[in-house]
């Protein structure tokens, strides 16, 4: 026996990947179905490679309630109209969007990091997914955490464009294809050329100078982790599809030695460690695309602090960054609370 689930936005970056993982995954389906806009209705997609094709349905008539759980990924306007609706009819939400996420009476959650919290979902019956960066961040942060305390993060992104969305991805083609037989056209997605290019603007500006995508990294960090850990962050665009990659300094509170951390996250859930100190001896992006680890490579003693670890990680951020964590979380709700499964 399984469960009945909606994916909504299923037609979409994130929402593809949700389908192609409850199937890798064999997740306990006893139906399935693939929710989108009006515009997608009817269309028929497939259920990863499971051979099984599904036809979307229109969000506006769908009727939620029978329905255990329902995958959201179809942004916060979206789920701002929706997800009310879908958890009043009693169907539980796990919501990919930024709209619950610092919602004090819904839990924001990574399995490998704060599964404990998953039980307050019963107060609003929604679940918020982590925003991509933060999501690999925590789950290399916490074993390190939990060893030394740790006292102050300071990140830098080198997010892949998908995290924009298939315009991201088609502007960074587009311009990329352009620039080569000499015909480059105005940037419309980004501020300014992704192609060949960095830029160190991701999501909107804040009155403070940072952006929506670098306060998101702080302050959910310490809704999952821990409150008084310090983050400061700088997010940055690059010419990557698939992907985020960040360099990662941390501030302990009590001493760890590079030998130490390693081995810490050699046995650490969700984490693999990829550190050769030579030439190749890490996970660069593309190397992550489809894979569920979040990679540790380049782990090193910082002398100029007392307690300093340097580090780079890397993570499919469709992936861990969205869908597969979405799905891990569906997981734990079943083996948890909504218990059906055999
Ligand atoms: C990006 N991290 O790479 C964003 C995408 O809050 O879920 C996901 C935004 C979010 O642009």
């Amino acid at each position: 026996m399984g469960y009945r689930v909606a994916v909504v936005g299923a037609t979409g970056n994130v929402g593809r990947e949700i389908l192609n993982i409850l199937a890798e995954r064999q997740f306990p389906l006893d139906e399935l179905a693939a929710v989108a806009s009006a515009r997608s209705t009817g269309d028929v997609i497939d259920f990863g490679d499971s051979g099984e094709e599904l036809r979307v349905k229109n969000l506006e008539h769908f009727d939620f309630a029978g329905w255990d759980m329902a995958l959201f990924a179809a942004g916060s306007s979206v789920s701002k109209e929706f997800v009310p609706k879908a958890a009043a009819a009693g169907c539980t939400v796990i919501d990919n969007s930024s709209l619950y996420r610092m919602d004090p009476d819904v839990p924001l959650i990574v399995p490998e990091v704060n599964s404990q919290a998953l039980a307050g979902y019963t107060k609003k019956n929604i679940i918020a997914n982590p925003n991509c960066s933060t999501a690999q961040l925590v789950v290399a942060l916490k074993p390190l955490h939990d060893a030394a305390k740790i006292k102050r993060v300071v990140v830098a992104t080198y997010q892949s464009v998908s995290g924009t969305g298939k315009s991201g991805m088609d502007e960074l083609f587009e311009q990329s294809r352009n620039i080569f037989v000499g015909d480059p056209n105005e940037p419309k997605v980004y501020p300014k050329q992704i192609a060949f290019n960095v830029i160190p603007h991701a999501g909107d500006f804040l009155d403070d100078g940072s952006t929506t995508e670098e306060w998101k990294m702080v302050v959910e960090t310490k809704k999952i982790l821990d409150p008084t850990i310090k983050l400061t962050a700088t997010c940055v665009r690059v010419p990557v599809f698939v992907s985020h990659s960040e360099a990662v300094n941390i501030e302990f509170e009590n001493e760890i030695s590079a030998d130490e951390a390693r081995n810490i996250l050699r046995e650490a859930p969700g984490v693999m460690v990829v550190d050769k100190r030579e030439a190749g001896g890490y996970v660069t992006p593309v190397e992550a695309v489809g894979e569920y680890a979040t990679y540790v490579s380049r782990i090193r003693e910082d002398p100029t602090v007392e307690n300093g670890l340097s580090l780079w990680v890397v993570s499919d951020n469709l992936r861990k960054g969205a869908a597969l964590n979405a799905v891990q979380i569906a997981e734990l709700l079943g083996r948890k609370h909504l218990k059906k499964a055999a």
